[in-house]
């Protein structure tokens, strides 16, 4: 006896099933390769198992409901993510699991991830979200403006926070540790910390807010104390890499109640999943666990305008997942970093409209005339590209701007 995966053409309820989008590149037609997805990940395996009924398969096995070309769309039963236990590894673990390692499919990528309504409402999605960052920094409709404090590693706390203080000075919102940076024997977590503490509150008496992400990446087992060592000593925003942390780490953050400031997601390792068009788990999929798990800001890419790899038609989907309704849950700031400097922030910002994180860091610390010129710049910039006036055009009564397109041009 065989189990028939293929369920194709039939209309699956979205609240009842978990629906993805597979990408596939194998041998086999695509039928046969989507139903090797379907059975591997839910009831089946290589073979036929006896215990195998034709009930339990109905009430739990994956249904293909489209394969065509190089396509195929398979739906969950949502009882196969039931329980309390579980989480996002589990449901990774069924949509993205053994699959890529199956000899009969070449290659493999989840594009795209659809979850009920009952599997959404079980996370706690962001606290503070595109509304509350604007909030704390009391900035209505700009972009946030940023940066990423350079060298990656190596200055000591010091000097680090009189970049956050000059950074501030030249009109930055935020500012943030690089994904490298922890708690090294040159740069400690507890006094780092409080030395850009210090930087934000001297800041703010003389009236400019600014927030600074610490950067609290770590094992699981100690993630809950790095974030009180950063709050207990004057954090205003905390940092994780998710991909290397994983997204149960974000989790656990979100919903601790010590944890009341925003959280910044950064995606170091994402190119290893999302790179390969083909294979991998997309930048999509990504978004989507990011925002579910807690994340306040995630970066997205630059629209390629930057030093990073970009597919500007997938970087638009991702900006729409985080920012769109999504079962009551809070919206996620979309951030633009990597290799931007004032010189593209026009372009960019075509793509990224309003709402986004813009940031720089060799773009803020390149320019010869210091920290503070080069915060400036990137102002100027992103004011110029608010106000629809070109970067060329406002350079002319900014000097900081002018200084930084004579460096790197305005492209
Ligand atoms: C930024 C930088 C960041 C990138 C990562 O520094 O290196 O870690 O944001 O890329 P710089 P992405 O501004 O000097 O390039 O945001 O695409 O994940």
């Amino acid at each position: 006896m065989t189990i028939d995966y293929l369920a194709l053409g039939e209309e699956l309820d979205p609240e009842e099933y978990v629906i993805c989008e597979y990408i596939v590149k194998s041998d086999l037609d695509i039928k046969t390769a989507a139903s090797r997805i379907a059975e591997e990940q839910s009831t089946g395996t290589w073979t036929h198992p006896t215990t195998l009924s034709d009930d339990i398969f109905e009430r739990y096995g994956a249904k293909v409901v489209l394969a065509e070309g190089n396509k195929a769309t398979i739906g969950y039963p949502i009882i196969d993510f039931s329980g309390d236990i579980g989480g996002i590894p589990q449901i990774l673990s069924i949509v993205a699991g053994n699959l890529f390692g199956l000899d009969s499919l070449k290659k493999v990528r989840l594009d795209r991830l659809y979850l009920p309504k009952d599997v959404v409402e079980r996370y706690p999605g962001p606290q503070f979200g595109i509304e509350g960052l604007r909030d704390v920094l009391d900035r209505p409709e700009k972009p946030l403006v940023g940066t990423i404090v350079k060298p990656k590693i190596g200055l000591p706390p010091q000097d680090f926070a009189d970049y956050v203080y000059e950074a501030g000075k030249g009109g930055l919102t935020n500012s943030k540790d690089d994904e490298t940076l922890v708690d090294q024997d040159f740069c400690p977590l507890e006094e780092r910390v409080s030395r850009v503490s210090e930087a934000l509150d001297r800041l703010e008496e003389e009236g400019h807010k600014m927030i600074h992400a610490h950067n609290i990446t770590t094992s699981a087992h100690e993630i809950l104390e790095a974030a009180d060592i950063a709050i207990e000593n004057g954090a205003r925003q905390i940092m994780v890499d998710v991909l290397t942390v994983g997204f149960s780490g974000l989790q656990v953050l979100a919903e601790d109640p010590s944890v009341d400031v925003p959280i910044h997601v950064h995606r170091a390792m994402h190119g290893a999943l999302t790179r390969d068009p083909e294979h991998g788990i997309s930048m999509a999929v990504i978004s989507t666990l990011s925002r579910m798990a807690g994340g306040d800001a995630l970066h997205i890419g630059t629209y390629g305008a930057g030093k990073m790899h970009a597919d500007i038609s997938h970087e638009l989907i991702c900006k729409e997942l985080l920012t769109q309704e999504m079962y009551g849950i809070k919206s996620m700031m979309p951030v633009s970093s990597g290799g931007l400097h004032p010189g593209v922030i026009g372009e960019l910002m075509e793509n990224s409209g309003n709402d986004v994180q813009i940031q720089a860091g060799g773009g803020v610390a390149g320019p010869p005339d210091g920290i503070r010129a080069g915060a400036s710049a990137m102002c100027q910039a992103v004011d110029a590209a608010y106000k629809g006036i070109s970067a060329v055009e406002y350079a002319k009564d900014h000097p900081e701007l002018e200084r930084a397109l004579e460096m790197w041009g305005d492209h």
